[in-house]
């Protein structure tokens, strides 16, 4: 049987828009990788008909932790768009989601594209900036469980990020402490050498994956580097703040 890409784009966009979970795509259908990417490319499609704008990629399962919480051994990316920037310090609506869930990350700025077999250097020298940066993510499957494809399809779970102060990039990035605080309290510890021993190594992957897909990394795009430690839930009245070394901090409030 052959998939019907559109409707699954359909289903997880509607799952977003009315954050309802959705039942496991490969309970039913099995899709190959390309499909579900393609799945996702459609879903965000629909967001950017709505007047969304595509803002850069999202890499997913770029640390052990995170493989390891998922149970997702790949590297992925799904695609960013503007309307899911949580402006830093803010305060978001818990209704929003189905069930998020936050992580460390650290963001990049790019002021060169990029896409392809690049290497570290090159990778470099195509950033304007680095931020630390929170990722809201929220499986729109129920239990947030799901294979590969699943998450793939599903953009990677991306559902929104806090990036904060923005910093020159020409400075060793490979092991600088993480503190995640949680209403003031310290809640995790980490350092960003969990993001394949070094984040610019993230970038790397990206340009290599988005070129598979016929995309490039564009000057002036994000690419959130995937989270360092595991995530964790979010609820009402919680307050999450992420400090990174030397790129400092970045925090947002979950409401009702
Ligand atoms: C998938 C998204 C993975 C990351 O940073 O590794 C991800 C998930 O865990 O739901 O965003
Ligand atoms: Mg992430």
């Amino acid at each position: 049987m052959t998939a019907d890409i559109p409707r699954l784009a359909r289903l997880l966009d509607d799952a977003v828009r009315n954050a309802t979970a959705v039942a496991q795509i490969s309970a039913t259908e099995a899709l190959t990788l390309q499909q579900a990417y393609e799945v996702q490319r459609q879903s965000i499609e629909r967001r950017l008909a709505r007047g969304e704008r595509r803002i850069g990629v999202a890499m997913g399962f770029t640390s052990r932790a995170k493989m390891e919480q998922m149970g997702v051994h790949d590297l992925i990316w799904g695609r960013l768009t503007n309307a899911m920037i949580v402006e830093d310090g803010s305060t978001i609506s818990r209704k929003r989601f189905v069930h998020p869930r936050v992580e460390p990350e650290v963001a990049f700025l790019l002021r060169k594209p990029l896409s392809g077999i690049v290497t570290a250097m090159q990778a470099r020298d195509a950033l304007e900036a680095v931020a630390p940066a929170l990722e809201i993510i929220d499986s729109r499957y129920q239990n947030f469980r799901f294979s590969l494809t699943d998450v793939v399809a599903d953009n990677s779970s991306c559902s929104g990020l806090t990036i904060g102060p923005w910093s020159s990039p020409h400075q060793p990035l490979d092991n600088l402490g993480i503190r995640v605080m949680v209403n003031g309290r310290a809640h995790s510890f980490g350092s960003t050498a969990a993001i394949l021993g070094d984040p610019v190594r993230s970038l790397v992957g990206a340009a290599g994956l988005v070129a598979i897909s016929g995309e490039v990394l564009e000057a002036g795009h994000i690419v959130m580097a995937g989270g360092a430690m595991a995530a964790f839930e979010l609820h009402v009245g919680m307050h999450v703040e992420l400090e990174v070394d030397r790129l400092g901090r970045t925090s947002f409030t979950v409401a009702e």
